[in-house]
């Protein structure tokens, strides 16, 4: 099988209380692996394609082959949306420093800039999707959302953070109260990582 699921970074409680544990289980256990599971079943008959990396599966989105290529947006772009989100989750919040602090600030004021424009565009999300922090092709600072698991990097974005706003990332704990939740998960991000991602 060319992807497989990684481990958590971290234990599934790290980002207790924020993200109870059994969501983490599920959503990494089931939800993603699911993804992982159902990419690798599209790909078996593009043995070309499975070669390659899935960030450059996702850039290269418009080569992929009718017949595969929604699959792909779906797992492919599920399997590396969650892949970023493990990654940046399990720290302990704070306010982004350095190269990414000033960029923050020079594009949305200041750190509460950001989370607005971030909490905002993942309440307006209709349905399931995903809330961004991504720089664009000329190295700008941007936050939109897109639908289901379609990736920024599809549209030659870099994705430096994402919240995941399907019911699946939040639903046992937080049920309808889809904002609590976004304004919530800012204590467990990991800042460093989000730098690396710049
Ligand atoms: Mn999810």
């Amino acid at each position: 099988m060319p992807f497989e699921l990684p481990p958590l970074p971290y234990a599934a409680d790290k980002n207790e209380p924020t993200i109870d544990k059994q969501t983490m289980e599920i959503h990494h256990g089931k939800h993603h692996a699911a993804y992982v599971a159902n990419l690798n079943k599209a790909l078996e008959a593009h043995s070309d394609l499975a070669k390659k990396s899935i960030e450059q599966i996702l850039r290269e989105i418009k080569s992929v082959p009718d017949a595969v290529r929604q699959a792909v947006i779906n797992n492919g772009g599920g399997h590396h949306n969650h892949t970023l989100f493990w990654s940046t989750l399990g720290g302990s919040g704070g306010e982004p420093t350095g190269k990414l602090g000033d960029a923050v600030k020079s594009a949305f004021g200041g750190f509460p800039g950001l989370q607005e424009k971030m909490i905002d565009a993942g309440t307006k999300r209709f349905g399931s999707g995903w809330s961004w922090l991504v720089k664009t092709a000329d190295g700008k600072l941007e936050v939109y959302s897109t639908a289901n698991q379609d990736s920024p990097l599809m549209e030659g974005k870099t994705p430096l953070f994402g919240i995941d706003v399907w019911e699946h990332a939040y639903y046992l704990k937080y049920q309808n109260r889809r904002p609590d939740y976004l304004k919530a998960v800012w204590s467990v991000v990991n800042w460093d990582a989000v730098s690396k991602n710049f």
